[in-house]
């Protein structure tokens, strides 16, 4: 329960926390010396950088794309940004930060969010308050705030705020992400992002001329300083760990093996492309999109498309079964071959899953695998060798790859413990295995699957994502309990947990300081900076070390939607934009056709998110099998609020239509003071809200929200916008 709950519409997070950052600026709540010394608002940016009526410069309208080169800093001769710590200068990060805001002003923020104008003060004096030395706030943001077309915005005004007030690097501070499976982190870590290799180094792609090489590839991807100078490491090592003796310095270490990626290919993108027939096949390992994705009408419509789909899952689910009667669809008219390879659950097999916090947690087999069933780690290992064996004799360019690939977990099992001990890496003359990236080469004398993870299996000890020694090392750190990337340090950016002479910001929130008196560095966390120097050594690391400049980015000019966070309504929205006469954010992808139906406030006046529920799980297969959990919520169901109820003659339980531009919904209606309708702009605005969890499999059946669902994304990372969407209601 919620000590204090401030409600808003759905869509409007930006004007919500930039009225919040106004707020700080107004009436002087920040930590002057931290924003002036560990964030770039001292740095000075270029004159061509501008903003008006909701465009920042540089916009190309038929590309929907800005010139980010026209928002970079002032240089010095050495290309140094230029700065001024007082942060008086007129073109400072933090002097056109407070221009941007002025605009969000209590008034008109609370006019656009619907929130009681009472409700927005309070928030904001609270959180402000903790702009103060010895106290610290965190925000937990989950996908709330993520699934809109401003996703990485709505994050990025949070890390604005959490830097005014100090708030970074301490305990009890710090943005986090609320990873949503156990195992949402690792995934990401481990490159299951279409456009990343493990460890977070981005993917070549074939668009860019310098990727034609390693040497060319390795000069533009490397910074001139910060951390990621050592990236040309990470990749070799990485290259060494799945090509092995094929990866020379001759053959660029195996570079030319990689695939050179030149689309899209996030799910909107991909289901794009399966829909106009540009995919000839897909496997799906544990996801159900006939019932998660966006749109999913047309989703499961896109299958129908491929020649073969390869599902490995615990059940048979809505999108393996996408060509059944039930799914709607007439088996004799679709092609698609269809394999159902059972996998078995995580209580059946070995592994680790990394949580929000980054540790590395291993978990073992609780029972052996039921039926035919087998882990997807075993899946992948038969798979792989088959395949090998199949190109064996091939000199086609994909055999090549194929023959390339150094495949030695093990000859008939697959021993985990040898892709463990790859992941960490070791020193490919000796085989031993290495303690930390720091000791990482480009040589082609280390390797490491994932560089990040590089030290939980040194040489001396065993798999640190083991460990489970509870015991409470300071300040509630548990450094003995598993494995936290990077080299098992728990509070990121913990330099900034003291101040510039390394002493810390106060008693209360001290994590790593100077001790004078010892000569140096101390505390309860792994420093993350090099830790070797005194605070007043001349080169001396900065807080942020991941960051070319070392300091964190008040001001963001790589983000493709501006360096700012600015408001734009949701793509469906019952209003126009308050702040400015773009509508909805000008750097979104639009596609055409089918798939991209946008809905207006005249056929579908009212807002509609969607969400969980505790008893169910996401798609819902592995609730809805559940006789318990079904029976606790057996129905889709629509959470409307007394007002909409009574205008629309609704009386709770009934039967209702929810219609959208892609589809409609048959639920029961759930009338409830959750929902209230918020007031915008002076006028009535309703909004309703429904679980996503339901499909036609199973025991508890009912119809998929996500046929309502837009397929639009976010501009930097295409996360559809589930949370923010128009549609109407009606009695069934
Ligand atoms: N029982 C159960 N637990 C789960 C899951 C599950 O399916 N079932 N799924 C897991 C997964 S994969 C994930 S990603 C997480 C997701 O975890 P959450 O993000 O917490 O889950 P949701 O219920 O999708 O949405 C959270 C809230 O966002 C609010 N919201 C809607 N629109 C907006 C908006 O514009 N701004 C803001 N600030 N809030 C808004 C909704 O009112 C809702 O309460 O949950 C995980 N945990
Ligand atoms: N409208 C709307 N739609 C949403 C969201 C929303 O908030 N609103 N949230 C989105 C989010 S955050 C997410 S994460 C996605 C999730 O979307 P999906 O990933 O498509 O949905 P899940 O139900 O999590 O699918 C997991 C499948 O994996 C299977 N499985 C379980 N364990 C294993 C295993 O060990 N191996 C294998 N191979 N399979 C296994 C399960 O049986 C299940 O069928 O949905 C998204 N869709
Ligand atoms: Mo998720």
């Amino acid at each position: 329960m919620a000590d204090h709950y401030a409600p808003l519409r759905s869509g409007t997070d930006i004007p919500f926390i930039g009225g919040m950052i106004n707020y700080a600026l107004e009436n002087n709540l920040i930590h002057k010396e931290y924003v002036a010394k560990y964030t770039n608002a001292s740095f000075i940016v270029k004159e061509s950088y501008k903003f008006e009526d909701g465009l920042f410069s540089g916009y190309d309208e038929a590309k929907r794309a800005y010139d980010k080169t026209l928002w970079a800093w002032e240089t010095t001769e050495d290309g140094k940004p230029v700065k001024d710590e007082t942060l008086e200068h007129p073109r400072s990060v933090f002097q056109l930060m407070k221009k941007h805001y002025s605009r969000y002003d209590v008034d008109t923020v609370t006019s656009v969010t619907g929130t009681a104008k009472e409700d927005y003060l309070k928030v904001c004096e609270m959180f402000c308050s903790t702009g103060k030395a010895g106290k610290s706030g965190t925000i937990m943001y989950a996908m709330g705030a993520t699934q809109h077309t401003v996703g990485t915005q709505n994050v990025r005004a949070y890390a604005m705020l959490q830097l005014l007030l100090g708030n970074i690097g301490l305990p009890g501070g710090g943005i986090n992400a609320m990873r949503g499976e156990s195992n949402v982190q690792g995934s990401t870590d481990f490159a299951l992002l279409y456009d990343t290799l493990p460890g977070y180094l981005n993917m070549p792609k074939a668009t860019v001329p310098e990727n034609a090489t390693l040497a060319g590839h390795l000069a533009k991807e490397t910074p001139k300083s910060g951390y990621w100078t050592n990236r040309p490491k990470f990749i070799v090592s990485l290259l060494k760990a799945w090509y092995g003796p094929n990866a020379t310095a001759e053959n660029e270490f195996g570079y030319q093996f990689l695939p050179k990626g030149n689309k899209n290919y996030s799910h909107i993108n991909l289901f794009n492309a399966m829909y106009k027939g540009e995919l000839e096949g897909a496997f799906l390992f544990g996801t159900n999109p006939v019932v998660g994705g966006p749109n999913a009408g047309k989703e499961k419509e896109a299958l129908a498309n491929l020649k073969w789909m390869v599902a490995v899952d615990l059940w048979e689910t809505e999108s393996s079964a996408f060509w059944q009667k039930g799914a709607g669809s007439d088996p004799s008219k679709i092609k698609t071959e269809v394999f159902l390879l059972p996998a078995c659950s995580s209580y059946e097999k070995e592994g680790s899953v990394s949580n929000s916090s980054r540790w590395m947690q291993y978990r073992w087999q609780a029972i052996k695998p039921l039926g035919e069933s087998k882990a997807d780690l075993e899946i992948m290992n038969e798979l792989m060798l088959k395949i090998k064996a199949l190109y064996k004799n091939e000199s086609t360019p994909a055999a090549k790859q194929v023959n390339a690939v150094y495949w030695n977990y093990g000859e008939k099992e697959v021993d985990i413990d040898l892709v463990c001990k790859e992941i960490n890496g070791y020193d490919t003359t000796t085989g031993k295995l290495i303690n930390g990236f720091g000791s990482l080469k480009d040589d082609g004398t280390t390797c490491s699957g994932n560089w990040i993870y590089c030290g939980f299996y040194p040489e001396e000890g065993k798999n640190l994502a083991q460990r489970r020694d509870n015991k409470d090392t300071g300040l509630s750190m548990y450094l003995n309990w598993s494995y936290a990337w990077p080299m098992n340090r728990r509070i990121l950016y913990n330099r900034a947990s003291a101040d510039p002479s390394g002493k810390p910001w106060s008693k209360e929130k001290q994590v790593i300081w100077y001790d004078e008196l010892q000569q140096k560095w101390t505390g309860y966390d792994v420093p993350d900076f090099v830790a070797t120097k005194k605070p007043t050594d001349p080169g001396f690391s900065d807080p942020f070390i991941m960051i070319a400049d070392g300091v964190a980015g008040m001001y963001a000019p790589t983000l493709n939607d501006g360096p700012f966070p600015e408001h734009y309504e949701p793509y469906e929205s019952p209003i126009p934009n308050p702040f400015s006469s773009q509508e909805i954010n000008p750097a979104i992808q639009l596609f055409d056709g089918d798939f991209n139906k946008r809905g207006f406030k005249a056929d579908y006046p009212i807002v509609a998110t969607t969400y969980r529920v505790s008893e169910h799980w996401q798609s819902g297969t592995m609730t809805r099998n559940q006789e318990w959990l079904s029976e606790l919520v057996p129905y889709m169901f629509v959470e409307i609020s007394e007002e909409l109820a009574k205008e629309k003659g609704i009386n709770n339980k009934d039967e209702i239509i929810v219609t959208s531009a892609r589809g409609e919904v048959k639920a029961y209606a759930m009338v409830t003071k959750r929902f209230k309708p918020h007031t915008v702009n002076g006028k009535k605005i309703h909004q309703i809200g429904m679980p996503w969890h339901f499909g036609y499999k199973g025991i508890a059946t009912g119809d998929t929200a996500n046929r309502l669902t837009p397929h639009i994304g976010d501009a930097n990372t295409t996360i559809p916008e589930y949370k923010a969407f128009l549609c109407d209601v009606r009695r069934a």
